[in-house]
């Protein structure tokens, strides 16, 4: 069996971490036969909360989890962390604008960044889930100096797979048939999912479904999707973003075979997109775990427009981060 991988896990008492870490501990992202330890992290205040996770960690005696470590120390949480998810983050509330989330949320992930600098393994990959994740990610990103951009990312998956979900129901398949849907942008309502590559049991999607349709409600629902769920379930998505977490790990971890999945990276300038935003490109992973933009697209004025929104947001929102940068 090879030495168990250190997966750091941050606001590990919350309704994402309930239902990320038994997926963790089951093998579903790192492999069947990868043991891990786990090192969470909470806010004092949320430290009774993951005592009680912790037991019943130990209460399903899963076979990979070789050590539990629950901490509000950074430094402890992020110890030769092999793959970090940042998920703890201060939740939007009702009076809250966009620009307020990110200003409560920025000072979280300066702190985070550094210490993931200062503790976490040099290839360490971190992705990033708490919101805002594109702007939190570039946060951590620019105070880890030590660490490379290829050290970081945020969630779009979550918005690839609802796509997914879509176009599944609509076409009468089950979402294996369907392939190469993704993502541009921010993880935000501007998000754009694409599917000029998009196939569907091997045939283009562009012949099967109808681009009104794409264009508008297929568009919307997807953009749109945390807020339904919201008002349908009394409470933020959470097994589907730790089933979206998983996912991109697992992908980062293991390759994807050539498939393209979504990813919010830090801009190499690809697609005009300004360098150093974390914005969510589609993207091919080497088995070696090198994420590689897929370059060779096409984009219509369409197109074009939806990714300028996204970029247009995103750099507001790093200009309201900037003393943090
Ligand atoms: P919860 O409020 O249930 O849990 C968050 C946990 O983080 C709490 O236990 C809290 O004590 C802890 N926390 C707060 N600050 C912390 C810090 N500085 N260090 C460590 N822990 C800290 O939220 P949950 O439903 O789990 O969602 C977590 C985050 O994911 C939210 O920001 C949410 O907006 C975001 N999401 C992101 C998605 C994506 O696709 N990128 C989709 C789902 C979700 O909305």
């Amino acid at each position: 069996m090879p030495a168990p991988l250190r997966v750091a896990v941050t606001g590990a008492a919350g309704n994402i971490g309930y239902a990320l870490l038994w997926r963790l501990a089951s093998g579903d992202c790192f492999g069947p036969d990868q043991p891990i330890e786990l090192q969470l992290l909470e806010i004092p205040p949320g430290m009774e909360r993951l005592l009680g996770v912790v037991m019943e960690l130990q209460d399903s005696a899963f076979p990979l989890v070789h050590r539990i470590t629950a901490t509000s120390d950074p430094a402890e949480a992020f110890q030769d962390a092999d793959a970090v998810f940042l998920v703890g983050s201060r939740p939007r509330s009702k009076d809250m604008d966009r620009a307020d989330l990110v200003a409560a949320n920025g000072p979280i992930f300066t702190g985070q960044g550094r210490a993931i600098n200062d503790h976490a393994k040099r290839t360490v990959k971190v992705i990033t889930v708490g919101n805002p994740c594109n702007t939190n990610c570039l946060i951590a990103n620019a105070n880890s100096p030590d660490l490379g951009d290829e050290c970081f990312s945020a969630m779009t998956r979550l918005d690839e797979n609802r796509a997914v979900g879509q176009l599944a129901v609509k076409a009468g398949v089950p979402p294996a048939q369907i392939a190469d849907v993704f993502i541009w942008g921010n993880h935000a309502d501007t998000m754009y999912p694409d599917l000029q590559r998009a196939t569907v049991n091997h045939k283009p999607a562009a012949e099967i479904f109808d681009s009104d349709w794409l264009r508008g409600e297929f568009h919307k629902t997807v953009a749109t999707r945390g807020k339904a769920i919201i008002v349908a379930r009394g409470a933020s998505s959470a097994a589907s973003a730790a089933s979206a977490a998983v996912d991109h790990m697992r992908d980062w971890w293991h390759g994807t075979q050539g498939r393209i999945v979504s990813m919010a990276i830090p801009s190499k300038g690809w697609y005009g997109v300004p360098e150093g935003l974390i914005f969510s490109f589609p993207v091919r992973v080497s088995a070696q775990g090198q994420i590689e933009v897929v370059e060779d697209l096409v984009l219509d004025d369409y197109a074009r427009t939806q990714i300028q929104k996204n970029v247009d947001a995103l750099l507001e929102e790093r200009a309201a981060v900037a003393d943090l940068l």
